[in-house]
């Protein structure tokens, strides 16, 4: 005999404690015809079922307020279905619902998703579901940046973070809970502690027997649970809902539960018993929450047999719509990738005729150095919306590591300027929550060197999101970092990587060479609803040069004739085009004519600009500092030879850096990177 259920003290009705039990039975329902399908090549790809654990969702989310937020993980269908089937007020939603999660796994249009996502990608963020991910914790620093905006929007709003073991040996976690608990966040993580991280038993990964020991390293309040009674999840999840709610930080909960099916279908389950199995299924969520309510007089059995028979007809109805759905129209295959974002004619000729002032100075304009151009821009843009804030190391009181955001702390204060711990992933990926949650990111990666640490959350999740939830999400986020040599300070410090982020569909990148150029790229990127990782240049800060004295700012795709020339174009961006010009102005000494395109931005690439002034000059010269394998000049040629070949009087020449890591040394960094003088034999062997 069980305990008896108390419904009145639990603050539940009958209908309410059936809508658990239906929506436990619903993800069991679901996971098991998802086998079926997955087994008969009905579904592609990988579906890792959620069979087993259905109390965790469905208890942890019935402790939410419909506004509330969760994020989500591969295992993620028990997420998504108890968020939808919680914020369903009608039969009729329910059915949608349902129907919409099933066509989603098929990757059809009426999915969730549109088909881009499918069963580890789902997602539905018009109803709080900021989505599930492919990488494991990924979601972590996602879901805390989602509670550093309903923080900062004082929203009232919590954010529930699900993961399973597995992810709780990621440094994402690590970082996201330090960050969280010092910051009081209104997130509470739960720790579906199933046992294995595909294969492995999480007791073979971790010293300590409980994964929610693990909050006291951070100071913050944890608890474990029972993941296999609905009600008891429900009841731990709420007090630390509320508590979050009300200002008193994040939780860890870990949750005892286990997956019924192996890790995917093609997991045959030899490293586990079929005793362990039998076990756990005697502790059935489902079966035991349905005994109690029969057993306490809640409901009778025909009552529950009655609500398993129409859910058995309403997955059978929703495998008839998911397969009779139309799959995604593959002329729409780049839909999504980056939010349609205009900018007007009159922004356009508005920076030409700007930039031409700036040229030379004068009324209506002011000097500045490059980094002072970055933090006006910054301020500006602060001051213009209130969404606008700045996040990183060392971006306070220090000002930035190259003075790029000096003075903003002493005027916006943390409220606006906040210092981060060292933790790259999460700076990164707390502005992809920030920015999913309405808010304007703009994060400080100190060195482009470092960027890697937080690809993930950049490339996959900020870059991917908008995409793969089907076009439902924005990510209007700015990634500021600094790259280059030129300080001694060798290949952990000094490298040239944007060819990494011109390879990722969905984030744009911007280079700029001039204080002009910093300013009105950065104030576009800041207002643009894309992700942009806008990369500066160390040797680039203290230049002095022109801005306009009012508000303006630079399309994105839009390259500068920076110099005009009739025999060679070079093109080039960032600090190599200070360079490209003093060896056009030494060759004009020769009677060589040379254009100089700067591209500004490399991502979106202004083709037009670079196929006019091939057209005109027949040879082409590209500059760059990145490495000379697989840089950016290297795609630009393959660009000009696929649109402009005819034109072409000559080969196009590259002039890059050695194949060889950023060295300390003064002579030996020199010698890495293009000279004056390389671009100028770059320019003689093109014209030979
Ligand atoms: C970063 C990353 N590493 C490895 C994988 C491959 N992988 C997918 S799920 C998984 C196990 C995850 O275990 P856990 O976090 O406990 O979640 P569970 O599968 O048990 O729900 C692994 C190793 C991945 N997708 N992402």
């Amino acid at each position: 005999m069980t305990e008896k259920l108390d419904l009145t003290q639990e603050g539940l009705t009958k209908a309410d404690a059936l809508d658990l039990l239906r929506q436990m039975w619903e993800i069991r329902m679901f996971e098991n015809r998802v086998y079926d399908l997955l087994g008969r090549n009905v579904i592609k790809g990988a579906s890792h079922l959620y069979a087993g654990q259905e109390a965790v969702a469905v208890g942890a989310i019935s402790a939410l307020h419909d506004d509330d937020l969760i994020t989500s993980t591969h295992r993620g269908h028990g997420h998504c279905h108890a968020r939808g089937a919680a914020l369903a007020g009608t039969e009729d939603e329910r059915v949608e619902h349902y129907n919409k999660m099933l066509a989603e796994l098929c990757g059809r249009l009426t999915g969730y998703c549109l088909g881009r996502g499918g069963s580890m990608h789902i997602a539905d963020v018009e109803k709080g579901n900021l989505g599930a991910t492919g990488i494991v914790g990924g979601n972590i620093p996602v879901a805390t940046g989602a509670g550093l905006a309903q923080q900062m929007l004082k929203s009232g709003r919590v954010v529930l973070c699900f993961f399973g073991d597995g992810a709780s040996n990621t440094g994402n976690f690590h970082e996201s809970l330090n960050l969280a608990s010092r910051w009081c966040l209104p997130v509470v993580y739960v720790v579906e502690n199933n046992l294995y991280g595909m294969s492995v038993p999480f007791c073979n990964t971790s010293a300590l027997l409980d994964i929610a020991d693990r909050a006291c390293a951070y100071g913050m309040q944890h608890a474990v649970v029972d993941g296999m009674d609905v009600m008891a999840v429900r009841r731990t999840v709420g007090e630390a809902v509320e508590r979050a709610r009300e200002g008193g930080g994040p939780t860890l909960i870990e949750a005892k539960t286990y997956r019924y099916y192996g890790h995917s279908r093609s997991d045959p389950r030899a490293y586990r018993t079929k005793e362990e199995e039998g076990e756990w299924r005697d502790r059935d969520a489902i079966e035991t929450f349905a005994g109690r309510l029969v057993e306490s007089g809640i409901c009778t059995q025909e009552e529950i047999d009655a609500l398993e028979a129409k859910l058995e007809a309403q997955i059978d109805e929703a495998q008839e719509f998911a397969l009779s759905s139309p799959f995604p129209d593959p002329k729409d295959l780049d839909k999504f990738v980056y939010a349609p974002f205009h900018w007007t004619e009159e922004d356009y000729a508005r920076e030409r005729r700007l930039r031409q002032l700036c040229r030379e100075g004068g009324p209506g304009t002011h000097e500045v150095r490059y980094n002072q151009a970055l933090v006006e821009a910054a301020r500006e843009e602060m001051l213009r919306d209130e969404r606008v804030f700045i996040m990183g190391e060392d971006v306070g009181l220090y000002g930035g590591a190259y003075g790029a955001t000096r003075g903003l702390f002493q005027e916006f204060g943390f409220e606006r300027v906040k210092d981060t711990p060292i933790s790259e992933a999460t700076i990164a990926g707390s502005a992809v929550g920030a920015a999913m949650c309405g808010l304007r990111p703009v994060a400080e990666i100190m060195y482009v060197d470092f960027t890697p640490l937080a690809m993930d959350q950049i490339a996959n999740q900020g870059a991917k999101n908008r995409f793969m939830f089907g076009g439902k999400t924005i990510v209007p986020m700015v990634i500021r970092t600094e790259g280059g040599a030129g300080r001694s300070i060798a290949a952990h410090h000094s490298q040239s990587l944007e060819a990494l982020w011109t390879h990722f569909p969905g984030i744009y990148v911007a280079m700029p060479a001039t204080p002009f150029d910093a300013k009105g790229l950065l104030k576009a990127a800041i207002r643009d609803d894309n992700p942009v990782m806008f990369i500066e240049h160390k040797m680039l800060y203290n230049e002095q040069g022109y801005v306009p004295d009012d508000d303006y700012i630079i399309p994105y795709g839009v390259a500068d004739v920076k110099r005009e020339g009739s025999d060679v174009t070079v093109v080039s961006y960032s600090r190599m085009v200070l360079r490209a010009l003093e060896a056009a102005e030494r060759l004009a000494e020769e009677g060589i004519s040379v254009e100089v395109v700067d591209l500004r931005t490399l991502k979106p690439l202004d083709m037009d600009t670079v196929a006019a002034s091939v057209r005109k000059t027949g040879r082409v010269v590209g500059v760059t500092e990145a490495y000379k394998t697989g840089s950016f000049i290297n795609e630009l040629a393959m660009r000009i030879q696929e649109e402009v070949f005819d034109w072409l009087d000559a080969p196009v020449v590259r002039v890059a850096a050695a194949d060889v890591p950023v060295p300390m040394s003064e002579p030996l960094e020199d010698a890495c990177i293009p000279s004056v003088e390389r671009i100028m034999d770059g320019i003689r062997q093109v014209l030979a």
